[in-house]
């Protein structure tokens, strides 16, 4: 029999989690690429589609995010430098597009399709035609005019065609699949995401591809002017979302968010709408929480940057992405509250710029990635390895849990019935409130194809702990029966266990 030695204790170690300062500097686009590139049909007055990725190729993670800024006539790409910058930091090729932003949706029809919650004000499918054209340029709207050539999907797949012929290092490639009549992006390995207007068109993209992951910021917003619609081809729990308290469209995007199972019921409860004060010291707002959120649905109240480049109708609105807009830290830097917001949105649990999929402790902030045992298990989250105080003077929080192996019950003699009884011991320690000590299904013992008739049986001489406790040593007792018709096979017979610490009071 072999033991083997396992820990779950991811969970119970957040308390020693600290959000990781946002205040790194803005980086400048890795490439500027003209809308039009590869493709004379698109119009340049949108601006350029705006490429960052890692200069550290180890910090690249393989994924493509793509950014749709928010609509209306000033808004371009140069808006987004430091969201697209950050995306960078953490490991996405990124893409920030111009597209045919410009036509409003919310705006008062017949130039959009209205202010309100519902759709009465407009035409009926208004918005999701709207949408539709400007995501497929296939003349679906009376509300904007768009071709094919000036679309979201063919600007995507120009300019991502484009960097993946110009810059064969960058690994643009990964995310182009060129089985169809004309190259289109690798949705699967692509994070689509906008702001406001584009986080509208990224659910309608993720509506018709199954995508890596949907990040939505501010919006989109009109969400019961006809259009969602089920089945969509990305599954529910990979949407995520982050909205100001104070945005004008705050009690009318909470229908999108109800539709996309991030709301329980609208308004959101919790949650006031002005004029009704905001309550700043509301506990669920990003910035009175640390990361890791575990919230798919984030709404902050920061207030925006006093002094920006233009006055907007809704500066709340702005201030969630939009480069003059957002709260800043008195040093300028962006508000590394609202940057963890960012991250947790995109995919950094804790915020701490490694991105869920590559970071050895996803719920517990550790850029450093230090790793002392080398066993894949960052030391801020392995029990077993001795945890660096996250502040100083406390103790570490520590679940260790070590058994002595291996484990025989001897010969089994075929024929007799009799019950067979080993044992061995086990030693834990725990800063935890409390503990608990589990094994898995210890099913039958096998050997090669051959299993036993009776099942093993596995017990403690003491299982739970009420306080922490140092060193403290337990039996483990296995009994196994053996039938007199029991057939056993020549050899060892086997089984591995799997012995489990955690606890509910870290
Ligand atoms: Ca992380
Ligand atoms: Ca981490
Ligand atoms: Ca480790």
């Amino acid at each position: 029999m072999t033991l083997r030695r396992s820990l779950l204790a991811l969970a119970v170690l957040v308390l020693s989690a600290s959000a990781t300062d946002a205040r790194a500097q803005v980086l400048p686009p890795t490439h500027t690429v003209a809308a039009n590139v590869n493709d004379p049909g698109i119009a340049t007055s949108r601006g350029s589609n705006l490429i960052w990725l890692s200069a550290d190729p180890a910090r690249r993670v393989g994924k493509l995010l793509v950014f749709l800024p928010g609509g209306g006539a000033t808004n371009v790409p140069t808006d987004w430098t430091e969201f697209g910058s950050e995306m960078a930091r953490l490991g996405y090729h990124t893409i920030v597009l111009a597209y045919r932003n410009e036509a409003p949706i919310a705006a008062l029809p017949p130039a959009g399709c209205g202010t309100g919650v519902e759709a009465s004000e407009a035409p009926p499918d208004c918005a999701i035609n709207a949408r539709m054209e400007i995501l497929d340029g296939r003349g679906e709207s009376s509300v904007v005019d768009i071709d094919r050539p000036n679309s979201i999907e063919n600007r995507l797949n120009k300019v991502l065609s484009y960097l993946a012929g110009a810059f064969p290092a960058e690994g643009w490639s990964q995310f182009v699949d060129s089985s169809g009549v004309e190259p289109v992006p690798v949705w699967k390995k692509t994070v689509i995401s906008g702001a406001s207007l584009g986080a509208g068109e990224a659910v309608l993209m993720a509506a018709g591809h199954e995508m890596a992951r949907v990040s939505l910021f501010h919006g989109w917003t009109d969400a019961k002017h006809g259009w969602v619609k089920k089945p969509v081809a990305t599954p529910a729990d990979r949407y995520f979302a982050l909205i100001h308290a104070h945005d004008a469209f705050f009690a009318r995007t909470c229908y999108a968010y109800l539709a996309l199972e991030l709301a329980p019921s609208c308004p959101l409860p919790k949650y006031t709408i002005p004029p009704e004060p905001i309550d700043r010291t509301n506990p669920l707002f990003a910035e009175n929480r640390q990361p890791p959120f575990d919230t798919r649905l984030l709404v902050f109240n920061l207030d925006p940057f006093p002094n920006p480049p233009s006055v907007v109708v809704d500066p709340w609105h702005t201030s969630t992405t939009r480069n003059g807009w957002i709260a800043r830290e008195p040093d300028g830097m962006a508000s590394h509250f609202l940057v963890n917001a960012w991250r947790s949105t995109v995919g950094d649990s804790d915020a701490d710029t490694r991105l869920d999929e590559v970071d050895n402790c996803s719920k517990v902030a550790n850029d450093g990635q230090l790793d002392s045992d080398k066993d894949g298990l960052g030391d801020a989250c392995d029990p077993v390895t001795t945890i660096p105080g996250g502040v100083g003077g406390t103790v570490p929080a520590t679940l260790a849990l070590s058994v002595v192996s291996p484990v025989t019950f001897g010969a089994f003699t075929p024929g007799l019935a009799k019950d067979y009884t080993t044992s061995t011991t086990a030693t834990v320690i725990s800063t935890a409130g409390d503990a608990g000590l589990s094994v898995s299904d210890p099913g039958r013992l096998t050997n090669g194809t051959f299993s036993l008739p009776s099942p093993l049986q596995v017990s403690f001489s003491k299982a739970a702990w009420a306080a922490p406790v140092s060193n403290d040593t337990i039996t483990i007792t296995f009994n196994q029966h053996i039938g007199a018709t029991d057939a056993l096979r020549t050899g060892a017979y086997s089984k591995t266990l799997t012995f489990t610490l955690a606890t509910t009071m870290p």
